[in-house]
């Protein structure tokens, strides 16, 4: 390869550096969320069940869930839903949900079941749901990455979400761990105020970025062989 074909190479790589970096960095994560339920409470707050079911009317989560009976010969919480978004690749993915009187706080795990398909992700919101609130009556904030290998579920646009709570659960005043019971077959009443689904895609580079750097590319490359042929022409020096 002679001098001025180097050169010209040499030019191109640059130009594809600069090229591949433009592309890398137009290629902006993004975030997309799909929320059930309207936000009614904060967390810590304490939430009166007959006050609980009248904020929760008309709201779509609450047809799906069953509130179960804390205590003896009651039945235990559970709720099921669908997040609908669009079909395509995600590289994360974050569920969160704000529920009350899942009584945490009492003895052993309070959580049956949750996950979406074929994905339990029991063992995750059982560490949130031990590791804070969860006192008589508390309303809690818990969110939940999805892992890794789930993520593919989620390309289909379609997840079906199932949670299941245990006894045994608490009783006393609100914001209290009060006293609790302790067979395991006594039910444990709750609610769903809201379910969160957040969702992180890398979109395509768009028509316009790419037209533009092909544009670039292109005046680029022209102005790189000129200078170069210039360079290397051969000079008459008479003198
Ligand atoms: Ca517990
Ligand atoms: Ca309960
Ligand atoms: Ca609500």
């Amino acid at each position: 390869m002679n001098g001025f074909a180097m050169a010209v190479c040499v030019n191109q790589l640059r130009l594809f550096s600069v090229v591949f970096f433009c592309m890398s960095n137009c290629a902006v994560a993004t975030a997309i969320s799909v929320q059930i339920g309207e936000t009614n409470y904060e967390d810590g707050n304490a939430v009166e069940p007959r006050y609980f079911l009248s904020t929760e009317f008309g709201d779509p989560i609450q047809l799906s869930q069953n509130f179960g009976v804390d205590g003896r010969s009651g039945r235990d919480f559970s709720a099921e839903w669908s997040f609908r978004f669009d079909a395509m690749d995600y590289i994360a993915a974050t569920v969160t949900l704000g529920i009350f009187d899942h009584d945490s706080q009492a003895a052993g795990s309070q959580l049956d079941y949750f996950g979406f398909d074929d994905n339990d992700l029991t063992d995750l919101l059982n560490v949130e749901f031990e590791s804070y609130g969860g006192r008589q009556g508390e309303y809690n904030v818990y969110s939940v990455g999805i892992p890794a290998y789930a993520l593919k579920e989620l390309a289909d646009g379609n997840t079906e979400f199932r949670i299941a709570l245990q006894g045994p659960s608490l009783s006393g005043d609100a914001l209290t761990v009060g006293k609790y019971f302790f067979l395991s077959q006594e039910g444990n009443a709750a609610g769903i105020d809201y379910v969160l689904l957040t969702l992180s895609t890398i979109p395509e580079p768009d028509t316009l970025h790419l037209a533009m750097l092909a544009s670039v590319v292109f005046h680029r490359s022209r102005r790189s062989v000129r200078l170069s042929r210039r360079k290397h022409r051969p000079t008459d020096e008479t003198g």
